[in-house]
C-alpha cells in the first residue's frame, strides 16, 4: 500500500517534471513552421560549457545544411530565438526600418555601466543623433601614427622575442590604442599592466560577468550585489572625471570632437564614452591574437606577406596609401577575421510587425539574430570554409565580399571597421618588418583556434603563444 502510494508521488512529480519540461522546451505555435535545431544537444552544449563557435560550427550548421534552411530556430535560455545564418536573408531584417534592438533584462550590471545613453542601446531618434555625432568623431581619428607609436612600444617590450603570450600584448596594446585615440588618455596598460585603471576594469568585467547573474539576470534583483554595483558605479565616476579633465585639456582625440557638439549631454558623452571603450579593445584584441596565430601556423603565408610589406613599405613607418598597396596583407586580415571572428552573433532585434526573412515569415516580438559566425563558415558562399585560405580575397569576386560580414550589417554595423582594420594592418606591418614567428608545437591551439568563453558574445583566443625570433 505505502509502496503503491510512493509510486503513485514518482509517478506524478515525474509527469509534472515531465510537463514543465515539455511547456519550457516546445516551440510556440507561430514559429512551428521554422526548421529548429535540436533541443537536448543545445541544452548539452550549453551545460558542458561549450563555446559559442564551436557550438555552431558542430550542431547549427550542420543541421542547417541538411535541412537546406538558412533560417533556424535555436533554445537559448529558456527561449527560442530565430537565428538567420545567411548575409542575404540577413540583409531583410537588419536593414528593415521597424527593427531594433531587444531590449535586455533591465537588471544586468553591464547596462548599469554602459549607461542607456549612448550610440550602442538607443533606438530612434536618440540613435539618429548619437550616430552621427559618434561616426564623425570616428572617422577623423585617423590614428595610424598613434598605433604605430604603440606598436613600437609594444615592441620595446618584446625585445628580441623568445616565447611570448601574445594574447596579453594584445589586449594591452588594443586598450592603450583605444584610450589614447578615443579618450585621448594613456591608460598604460602597456607599460603598467597591474596599474590601477586596468586592474579595476579587470575586476568590474570579471564581477559583471559571474555566470548565474548572466544566466538569470532577475538574481540582481532578490540577491542585490551591493559591493559590485559600487565597484561598477566607482569606474563609471572615472569615466566622468576624466571628460570633465578632458574640457579642460582638448586633444587630436574623439571625445573633443563630440564636445564640438552642444546638443550632448554629460550623461550621454559619458555613456558613449564607456561604450566605446569597451567595444573598442577586446574585440580586436582577439582579431589581432587570431591572425598573429595563423600568420605563426603558416610560414608561408607569413614569408609571402612579409615580402609584399618589406616591397611597400621598406622599413619605412607605415603610412595610409601603403596599405592601399597591400592586397596580400587585408586578404589576410579579413581570412582571419573570417575565420574567427571575434563577434559571434549580434544583439536581437525584434519588430512589431511580421517580418519576412527568406522564405519565413517571422512573427511580431521574435527575437532574431544576425548568426554571423554561420554565414562566415556557410560552404556554399566560402567554398572551402574549414580551410585558412587567404587567396579566397584575391581570385575573383564571388560574392565573397557580400558574405563578410564581421563587422554585422545594415545601418548598426560596426561603426570603426576602419579604425580596427587599420590598427590591425598597423600592427601585423610593423612586426612582419620586425620579427619572425611560430607556433609553438605544444600549443593548446593544436587543431583549431580555442576561445574562451566569454558572456558577451565574443569569442576570443585566449593563452595565445608564440615563438618570435628578430630580425626576421
Ligand atoms: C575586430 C574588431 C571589431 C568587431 C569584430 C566589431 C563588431 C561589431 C559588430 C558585429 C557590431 C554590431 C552589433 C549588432 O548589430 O548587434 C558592432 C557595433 C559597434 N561597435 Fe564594433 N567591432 C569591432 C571594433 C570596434 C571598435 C574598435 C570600436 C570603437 C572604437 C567599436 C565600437 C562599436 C560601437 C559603438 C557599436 C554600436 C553601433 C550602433 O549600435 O549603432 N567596435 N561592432
Ligand atoms: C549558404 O549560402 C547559400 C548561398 O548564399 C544559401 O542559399 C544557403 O541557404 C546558406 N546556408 C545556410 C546554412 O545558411
Ligand atoms: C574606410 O576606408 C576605406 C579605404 O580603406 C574608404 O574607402 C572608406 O570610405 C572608409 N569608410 C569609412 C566609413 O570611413
Ligand atoms: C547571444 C549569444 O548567443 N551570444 C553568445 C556568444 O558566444 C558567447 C561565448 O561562447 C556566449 O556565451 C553567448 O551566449
Amino acid at each position: 500500500m505505502g509502496l503503491t502510494y510512493l509510486h503513485d508521488i514518482a509517478l506524478t512529480l515525474s509527469l509534472l517534471l515531465a510537463t514543465a519540461v515539455y511547456r519550457w522546451t516546445s516551440v510556440p505555435p507561430d514559429l512551428r513552421h521554422i526548421p529548429k535545431v535540436p533541443i537536448w544537444p543545445l541544452i548539452w552544449s550549453y551545460l558542458s560549457g561549450e563555446v559559442e563557435e564551436r557550438r555552431i560550427k558542430r550542431i547549427i550548421l550542420p543541421f542547417a545544411r541538411k535541412a537546406d534552411a538558412d533560417v533556424v530556430l535555436v533554445f537559448v535560455l529558456g527561449q527560442w530565438m530565430v537565428h538567420v545564418l545567411d548575409a542575404k536573408a540577413g540583409k531583410q531584417f537588419m536593414e528593415h526600418r521597424a527593427v531594433r534592438k531587444q531590449k535586455q533584462p533591465e537588471e544586468m550590471l553591464l547596462w548599469r555601466l554602459t549607461g542607456r545613453h549612448n550610440v550602442f542601446t538607443a533606438e530612434g531618434e536618440m540613435w539618429k543623433r548619437h550616430a552621427k555625432i559618434v561616426h564623425e568623431a570616428l572617422y577623423r581619428t585617423t590614428p595610424i601614427e598613434q598605433f604605430a607609436s604603440l606598436a613600437r612600444k609594444t615592441f620595446a617590450l618584446m625585445g628580441n622575442g623568445g616565447r611570448i603570450r601574445w594574447s596579453d600584448y594584445t589586449h594591452r596594446f588594443t586598450l592603450d590604442a583605444v584610450g589614447t585615440t578615443v579618450m585621448g588618455y594613456d591608460f598604460e596598460a602597456l607599460d603598467k599592466p597591474e596599474g590601477p585603471f586596468v586592474k579595476q576594469y579587470h575586476e568590474v568585467m570579471a564581477a559583471i560577468s559571474s555566470p548565474p547573474y548572466i544566466f538569470l539576470p532577475s538574481l540582481e534583483r532578490w540577491l542585490p550585489r551591493r559591493r559590485v554595483r559600487q565597484m561598477v558605479d566607482a569606474f563609471v565616476e572615472e569615466f566622468r572625471l576624466l571628460l570633465e579633465r578632458k574640457k579642460q585639456d582638448p586633444g587630436n582625440d574623439m571625445i573633443t570632437y563630440m564636445f564640438e557638439h552642444p546638443d550632448m549631454t554629460e550623461v550621454e558623452f559619458r555613456d558613449n564614452v564607456i561604450v566605446t571603450f569597451m567595444g573598442g579593445h577586446d574585440t580586436t584584441a582577439g582579431a589581432l591574437s587570431t591572425v598573429v596565430f595563423f600568420l605563426g601556423h603558416y610560414s608561408d603565408v607569413q614569408a609571402r606577406a612579409r615580402r609584399e610589406i618589406l616591397d611597400v613599405m621598406g622599413q619605412e613607418e607605415p603610412r595610409m596609401e601603403h596599405f592601399a598597396k597591400m592586397p596580400y596583407l587585408n586578404a589576410i586580415i579579413r581570412e582571419s577575421m573570417r575565420y574567427n571572428n571575434p563577434s559571434n552573433v549580434t544583439i536581437p532585434r525584434v519588430a512589431d510587425m511580421p517580418l519576412q526573412v527568406g522564405e519565413y515569415v517571422i512573427p511580431p516580438q521574435t527575437p532574431i539574430v544576425l548568426n554571423m559566425c554561420a554565414t562566415l563558415h556557410n560552404h556554399t558562399s566560402w567554398g572551402d570554409a574549414d580551410r585558412f585560405d587567404p587567396d579566397r580575397f584575391l581570385r575573383s569576386k564571388t560574392g565573397d565580399d557580400s558574405s563578410w560580414i564581421p563587422f554585422g550589417l545594415g545601418p548598426r554595423q560596426c561603426p570603426a571597421r576602419n579604425f580596427s582594420l587599420y590598427e590591425q594592418r598597423v600592427m601585423v606591418s610593423m612586426l612582419l618588418q620586425r620579427y619572425r614567428w611560430t607556433v609553438p608545437e605544444d600549443t593548446i591551439h593544436r587543431g583549431y583556434i580555442r576561445n574562451a568563453f566569454s558572456p558577451f558574445a565574443l569569442s576570443l583566443p585566449y593563452d595565445v603563444e608564440i615563438v618570435f625570433e628578430s630580425p626576421p
